[in-house]
């Protein structure tokens, strides 16, 4: 099994409300088709859950958010959400679609569901759920990042590789040299992350997923979802232009 998180700013253009990059989209679709493993994909919200999440103010803490903001975050999710199904199908991959709440409830998991997607994987279709808004409970919302489900699905699908497809090269041990952390073991990297366009945490979160996930003994690949071929490399050729976080 291998669980890809495609990133918010490879499937969107994040500067602008409501824009998906259809053929970052379309290219990412096409090299996973090269994979000949099960397949699980989480995809974030980019121009569409993270716009509406700011103009109704709505955050990861659970709230009594403003319904109609808890409704059209959910709407604009199904929206991306259905521009990557429809272009998975245009290419010859069948994926399946997992809203959130089908695995969620409250914040916690429900462990015979997230069992299933490793089954549903296995059949030969693509299990793709999403970062969204859920309920939580006496009226609450939150909003769930995507980073957060993976770390959820990992613990129980054990994925062989953890890969999250970022609009950038991997990590950089400083914004301004840009140089590239290729190897992380065990330690958790400081970052700095002032993207306030990201309700969820933006690269800083994902940090902090992928360090959890790798604690748990399971190699986490931060990779440039623009050049998607380096996906396909990391999977079947273990080669890894991105950072690796290495199992100690
Ligand atoms: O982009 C958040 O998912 P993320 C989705 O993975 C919403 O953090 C609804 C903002």
């Amino acid at each position: 099994m291998i669980l890809i998180k495609l990133g918010g700013s490879v499937i969107t253009n994040k500067r602008r409300a409501l824009s998906p990059r259809r053929k970052a989209i379309d290219d990412i679709v096409k090299n996973l088709k090269k994979i000949d493993e099960p397949l699980t994909i989480v995809h974030g919200g980019g121009s569409y859950g993270h716009y509406w999440s700011v103009r109704y103010d709505m955050h990861t803490k659970e709230r009594r958010y403003d319904p109609r903001g808890v409704s059209i975050v959910k709407n604009s999710m199904i929206e991306l959400n259905k521009i990557i199904l429809d272009s998975m199908v245009k290419n010859g991959l069948f994926p399946y679609c997992l809203p959130p709440t089908d695995f969620m409830t409250g914040n916690r998991t429900i462990a015979k569901k997230v069992k299933e997607i490793q089954k549903i994987a296995k059949s030969g279709m693509i299990p793709v759920t999403y970062g969204d808004a859920l309920w939580y409970g006496q009226n609450k919302t939150y909003i769930l990042s995507g980073d957060k489900i993976m770390t959820h699905l990992a613990k129980t699908l054990r994925p062989k590789l953890t890969i999250f497809a970022l609009d950038e090269d991997g990590l950089y041990s400083d914004l301004k040299s840009r140089r590239l952390i290729e190897e992380l073991k065990g330690e958790r990297p400081p970052i700095s992350d002032g993207n306030r366009m990201d309700v969820t945490g933006g690269m800083a979160r994902k940090v902090e997923e992928a360090t959890k996930i790798a604690k748990t003994g399971l190699r986490v690949f931060f990779v440039n979802g623009n050049k998607p071929e380096r996906i396909v490399k990391a999977v079947k050729k273990k080669t890894f232009q991105g950072t690796l976080f290495k199992v100690n």
